[in-house]
């Protein structure tokens, strides 16, 4: 088989700095030349990321399994999409996925399996990348907006069950990065564990949950 690109994942609670880390990898991934392509979850520019948009700015109400299905759908819908680009050999940099899902719908008390089910054999991420902050900072950051799940007792939960996911996938690839550094030093950590995936890989895309 030829090389394709790397699928990286960058998970995080809320003010873990995840949107400025992605976009400063890829900006050094552009400047060594490097195909990559950057995607964000969820997707809100689509019908169903439209309607999870007005639920996070609680302008809608949905029962809690709905709008974890809607996440679940919002991803499926870009697959397709993301193994194209993998096969192509681009780098694939995602702000947020599945892990999100379980992570913060089983905070809300779903199930943790009943929080997978819908997600199991999306395209696998070669590389997770979870930038870890205790709440506390986050908070100091500058507060927590408007949105629904922004709230300190709520992440705290979900933290929890990032913990949970970390402990139940293969180590080698879920690294975490402790978040509540300057920014420079994030960046640098995600750089040195993220480059030997940017060289393209030999192996097939695997499938997320399976085993
Ligand atoms: P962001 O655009 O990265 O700020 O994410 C929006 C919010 O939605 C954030 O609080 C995390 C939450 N979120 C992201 N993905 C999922 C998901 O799949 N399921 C649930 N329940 N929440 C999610």
């Amino acid at each position: 088989m030829s090389t394709r690109g790397a699928f990286i994942v960058v998970e995080g609670l809320d003010r873990a700095g995840k949107t400025t880390q992605v976009s400063a990898l890829q900006t050094r991934l552009e400047n060594e030349g490097i195909l990559c392509k950057l995607l964000k979850f969820p997707d809100r520019t689509t019908a169903i990321g439209q309607m999870i948009d007005s639920y996070l700015r609680s302008q809608s109400e949905l029962d809690d399994r709905a709008i974890h299905l809607l996440f679940s759908a919002n991803r499926w819908e870009l697959a397709s999409t993301i193994e194209k680009l993998l096969a192509a050999g681009t780098t694939v940099i995602c702000d947020r996925y599945a892990f999100s899902g379980v992570a913060f719908s089983a905070a809300k008390g779903l199930t943790f399996e009943w929080c997978r089910s819908p997600d199991v054999s999306l395209p696998a991420p070669d590389l997770t990348l979870f930038l870890d902050i205790t709440p506390e900072a986050a908070r100091s950051r500058g507060g927590y907006g408007e949105e629904r799940y922004e709230k300190e007792e709520m992440q705290r939960k979900v933290r929890e069950v990032f913990r949970r996911i970390s402990s139940e996938l293969d180590e080698a690839s879920w690294v975490t990065i402790d978040a509540g550094r300057d920014l420079d030093t994030v960046a640098d950590e995600i750089w040195s564990v993220s480059r030997p995936f940017t060289k393209g890989l030999s192996i097939p895309i695997q499938r997320l949950w399976m085993q």
